[in-house]
C-alpha cells in the first residue's frame, strides 16, 4: 500500500512543481531577449503616375527568433493589392532609393528594371508567407478605399535567414543594407511601352510607388 500513496504524493508535488518552473523560466527569457528595431520611412516615387503621394513606414522588430514585420501605407492607389518586398544585393553592399536619375530611358517613370542599379534585386515579399520568397503572389496587402493599408506579420528570424542565404547565396539579411519598396498602380492606368517590368506581370503591378532604407534604430 505504501508504493500508490508515493506515487500519488509525487504526482501532486509534480504538477505543482512544473508550473511554477515554466513561469520562472518564462520571466528569466524574456529578461535576457532584448529587442532589435528597424525602420525604413517610405517616400513616394512615380506619383506623376499615380496622381498621390505614398508615404508610409515599415518596421521590423527582432527578439530572439521573432522577426514581426508592419508596414503602413497611406496615398496609394485604393482598392488594390500592393506588392512590397525588400530589395538588395547579395553581396551585401549598401541599397538605396533611386533618384530620377535611374530614369536612363527619359520616359519620366522609375520602372522597376531601373531601379536595380540602386537596390538590386527582389528579395524579400512581404505577404502571407516571407519566409516562402516567392514574389509572384496574391497574398499581398491591399489597400482600402481611402488609399491605405497596414500589413503585420510575424516569422522565424532563422527560418527566413536560411531560405535567404540559400537562395541568395548571401549571409544574413542585413537588413540596413537593404530598401523596402511598394509597388503597383491600377491595371488600367496607361503607362508608355518603354515602363519595362518583370517578365509576363504587366508594368501596372511592378511599378515602384514607395521606397524607402532601412535604418537600425536600436
Ligand atoms: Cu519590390
Amino acid at each position: 500500500m505504501r508504493v500508490p500513496v508515493f506515487n500519488t504524493l509525487l504526482a501532486g508535488a509534480v504538477a505543482i512543481a512544473v508550473p511554477a518552473a515554466a513561469a520562472g523560466a518564462q520571466q528569466t527569457s524574456s529578461a535576457s531577449k532584448s529587442t532589435t528595431t528597424y525602420v525604413a520611412r517610405l517616400v513616394a516615387m512615380n506619383s506623376k503616375v499615380t496622381g498621390h503621394k505614398a508615404m508610409g513606414r515599415a518596421t521590423f522588430k527582432i527578439t530572439g527568433d521573432s522577426l514581426t514585420i508592419t508596414i503602413r501605407m497611406r496615398g496609394v492607389p485604393a482598392n488594390m493589392m500592393h506588392l512590397q518586398h525588400f530589395h538588395g544585393f547579395p553581396d551585401g553592399h549598401q541599397a538605396v532609393c533611386p533618384t530620377m536619375t535611374a530614369d536612363k530611358n527619359g520616359d519620366g517613370i522609375i520602372d522597376l528594371v531601373e531601379t536595380e542599379p540602386a537596390v538590386g534585386t527582389t528579395m524579400v515579399p512581404f505577404h502571407d508567407d516571407p519566409v516562402g520568397l516567392e514574389i509572384v503572389k496574391d497574398t499581398y496587402p491591399k489597400a482600402s478605399k481611402d488609399g491605405s493599408y497596414r500589413y503585420e506579420k510575424t516569422v522565424s528570424l532563422s527560418a527566413l535567414e536560411t531560405a535567404f542565404n540559400a537562395k541568395f547565396a548571401a549571409n544574413g539579411l542585413a537588413l540596413d543594407k537593404r530598401v523596402v519598396m511598394v509597388h503597383g498602380v491600377p491595371p488600367d492606368t496607361k503607362l508608355p511601352a518603354s515602363v519595362a517590368s518583370l517578365p509576363g506581370i504587366p508594368a501596372q503591378v511592378t511599378i515602384p510607388i514607395a521606397c524607402g532604407a532601412i535604418k537600425k534604430v536600436k
